[in-house]
């Protein structure tokens, strides 16, 4: 397949250097013609490209609207005011703050705005599904406050409690014992939903304040199809750019009375300039997800996480907690084949167009570099268009491809497939030789 883009505007505006444009290309192609499951990623609009490739790139905003250090922003305040006030909108939120570059910067900024050096966070484990930023050795965050964790529970083997979801007795014990600042609720890595009233009961019950991090389900909670943290947490930080399907970046919503703090902590405590082209894309995002139409793929995006769980089920791939409610499909490999790693399998479903990532399990016994699990999300292929019947053919194709893993034949010939696969739904019809 040619570059899906060749004779696009995007295409024809690199023209003049070749090499990044045959990268282009060759991305295009990537993205095209394999099966995009990360769970963090999705194809956004051809409106939210051209945004983010807008000529806003060029203009330094330092401040917020009104209240700018340089001048020449006239413009600017007000591509920033309607992504503000649409963002507001979306989620029913006091107020917004839509220049973190990213959700990490979002959650540091949000640590600086409620506390102190030292402080004590209450957040889930990395290895049952937290975020870096919550608390990992790693990660600046665990250098400037004190972390302590909640995991899930143990699995239990039962189908019909299956376990290995949020143990909100756990929460509740650590809260009691820790007397954290903050509880914060949310992960990468977690099938299921994160209902934020049980966290918001905790939180008050110590004394705490309580962040939502709904980086992963920030489309299903604007499409309708997961809780709301907007009103029940004191603030929420996410992703624009993996169920909301907007521009690679982060925002923060909170109520009023931290919206001063929140403000500050992102500019100047932690950033510089807003990248205002990528504002101008959350925008047009923002607006999209307000359609009725977002409603439709947050629930198809939930089926098809569903379809695709239970065709890897059928192969013998045990589902971590026993199911999924949300985009992600997290999976145990060890049931399927006790030698086969997340790393190995990761790599040969990359051989065979299948993209997703390595994973670790609770309480996975091999290293997160290794792992014994996958993740994998439907919001990119459903935003292709793809439906149940695809993803349980995607399944098939996953249990295909592990089982033949040493037979370069079996895994060329799953490559065909994917590729046929794909090309009914191209994630960018309209640009295909525009
Ligand atoms: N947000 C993470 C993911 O879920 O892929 C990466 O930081």
């Amino acid at each position: 397949m040619s570059n899906p883009f060749a004779a696009s505007p995007f295409d024809l505006w690199l023209a003049g250097d070749s090499e990044v444009s045959r990268l282009l290309g060759e991305e295009a192609e990537r993205q095209s013609t394999t099966l995009q499951l990360i769970a963090s990623e999705n194809f956004t609009s051809p409106a939210v490209l051209a945004a983010s490739g807008s000529i806003l790139t060029n203009k330094y905003a330092e401040g917020y609207p009104g209240r700018r250090y340089y001048g020449g922003n006239q413009v600017i305040d007000e591509v920033e005011d309607l992504a503000r006030d649409r963002l507001k909108a979306l989620f029913g939120a006091e107020h917004a703050n839509v220049q973190p570059h990213a959700g990490a910067n979002a959650n540091l900024a949000v640590y600086q705005a409620l506390l102190e050096p030292g402080d004590t966070i209450l957040a889930m484990r990395l290895d049952h599904g937290g975020h870096l930023t919550h608390g990992s050795p790693a990660s600046i965050t665990s250098k400037i406050w004190r972390f302590v964790s909640y995991g899930v529970s143990q699995a239990t083997g039962d189908p019909d409690k299956p376990g290995e979801v949020i143990d909100f007795d756990q929460v509740a014990d650590v809260a009691r014992r820790e007397r954290p600042k903050l509880v914060v609720a949310g992960s990468t890595a977690y099938s299921r939903i994160i209902d934020p009233l049980p966290f918001r009961e905790i939180a008050d019950s110590v004394g705490a304040l309580f962040m939502f991090d709904a980086a992963h389900p920030a489309g299903l909670i604007a499409g309708g199809v997961h809780p709301s943290p907007v009103g029940v947490a004191d603030v929420v930080t996410f992703t624009t750019h993996k169920t909301l399907r907007g521009p690679r970046g982060g925002a923060i919503v909170c109520q009023d009375q931290f919206a001063k703090a929140v403000d500050s902590a992102v500019f100047p405590g932690l950033q510089g300039g807003p990248l205002e082209h990528v504002i101008a894309a959350k925008a047009v995002a923002f607006a999209e997800a307000a359609r009725p139409e977002f409603r439709h793929y947050a629930a198809q995006v939930v089926a098809n996480a569903a379809a695709l769980g239970e065709a890897l089920e059928e192969t013998g791939i045990r589902m971590v907690s026993g199911g999924t409610e949300n985009h992600q499909v997290l999976v145990d490999l060890r049931t399927f084949d006790a030698e086969l790693t997340g790393k190995v399998a990761q790599e040969v479903l990359d051989r065979a167009g299948i993209t997703c990532n390595r994973n670790t399990i609770p309480d996975d016994p091999r290293s997160p570099f290794i792992t014994s699990g996958l993740r994998l999300g439907s919001a990119a292929q459903t935003t292709a268009g793809m439906g149940p019947a695809e993803m349980r053919t995607v399944g098939a194709l996953i249990g295909r491809t592990l089982r033949s893993r040493d037979d370069d034949g079996a895994i060329a010939r799953v490559r065909a497939e994917v590729h046929e696969l794909c090309s009914g739904f191209p994630p960018y019809p309209s640009l295909a030789g525009a």
